[in-house]
């Protein structure tokens, strides 16, 4: 027997989104939205801004939504929005920095307190196990009181991770992190009841072993992560760049940083496939979002992704700066297959 697929993510427009009935809305578990106006919660449902510009799109703004097959519940803690069924959590927190300049790093501060804060929802609400983050910051690449502020951010996500015991358990989630125009810290994050098997790509180190040379404190993600949920298996891709072993590669050109970009996923679905508990992984089937530095680069980003995985695929481009300076492209993705009842 193939169960209902219980959560599913589709995309859709802020007439579309606002057109939706209140039963239809009732189960959604929440929102992304690329672009537009700031907000915090559409009714029930909390809502991450990513102040970012589309590319490609004549839309002023996408909403990515997330579907659940029950009825869900919102709530706030610790200054966190978020909405469950009875298997998953989606949750937003955004920080502002102005609230630590009191201190040192205000950056590393808020990313420390923000995961703090993570971590105390998930327990108290038990859905222990991060799955997916989605971190967006302004000025990723700028360097504040001698530190880039992406490695002032590494510091604070490490230490709360350390403190919260999830490094010694190697619990650190897929995620992505993206430079915005202006804003908060703003964290999206989708946890659960069931452990994630993460999955590391055989071309690059992983990224909680950088050496120090990229911040005196690594990055904790994992470059993909399985999610299972009763009857659904999720796939989650991290954030993927121009890197091979830990080194930046093609620097200063983005269309050998999108071809290997794309190489990356390729070997990241190959290892993900020895561990799927479902049928393989097609790249044609994926998910993608691909944010670009410079908005000029996009129609050789766009040739490139479309001669590799055809005009029909999902892609959706954003505009956003990349965690190293020499990054020009970063792309993730995400499918769902349906599991038989076992
Ligand atoms: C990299 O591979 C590129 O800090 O959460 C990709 C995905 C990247 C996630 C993060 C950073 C992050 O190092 C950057």
């Amino acid at each position: 027997m193939i169960l209902a697929t219980p959560v599913a993510h589709s995309q859709l427009s802020p007439p579309q989104l606002a057109g939706l009935s209140d039963a239809q809305r009732q189960r959604l578990l929440g929102v992304t939205c690329i672009g537009g106006p700031a907000q915090t919660w559409h009714g029930e449902l909390p809502v991450q801004h990513v102040a970012a510009p589309l590319l490609g799109r004549s839309a002023g703004a996408l909403n990515e939504v997330w579907y659940s097959a029950e009825s869900c519940r919102s709530g706030e803690f610790a200054g966190i929005r978020f909405r469950v069924d009875e298997n998953v959590l989606y949750g937003v927190i955004d920080v502002e920095e102005a609230d630590f300049r009191a201190g040192p790093l205000p950056l590393q501060q808020a990313a420390e307190d923000a995961y703090r804060r993570i971590f105390a929802l998930l327990d108290r609400e038990a859905y222990p196990y991060l799955w997916r983050a989605w971190n967006y910051l302004a000025d990723i690449n700028v360097e504040r009181d001698g530190l880039e502020r992406y490695r002032q951010f590494n510091i604070g996500r490490h230490d709360a991770f350390l403190a919260n015991g999830r490094l010694s358990r190697n619990q650190v989630p897929a995620a992505c992190a993206l430079g915005t125009t202006r804003g908060p810290l703003t964290i999206a994050f989708m946890a659960g009841r069931t452990k994630p098997t993460p999955i590391e790509n055989p071309r690059q180190v992983s990224a909680y072993e950088y050496p120090t040379r990229y911040g005196p404190r690594s990055p904790t993600f994992s470059r993909a992560a399985f999610a299972h949920l009763p009857g659904q298996e999720l796939l989650f891709i991290s954030g993927t760049a121009s890197i091979v072993g830990h080194q930046t590669m093609h620097v200063g050109d983005v269309a050998g940083q999108t071809r290997e970009t794309l190489a990356n996923i390729a070997a990241l679905l190959e290892a993900a496939n020895g561990k799927a508990r479902s049928t393989p992984y097609t790249l044609g089937e994926l998910g993608f979002r691909a944010y670009i530095r410079h908005a000029d680069d996009y129609p050789r980003v766009q040739a490139i992704v479309e001669a590799q995985l055809g005009a029909e695929a999902s892609v959706v481009y954003v505009q956003a700066d990349v965690c190293r300076s020499d990054l020009l492209v970063e792309i993730e993705a995400m499918a769902s297959h349906t599991l038989g009842n076992c």
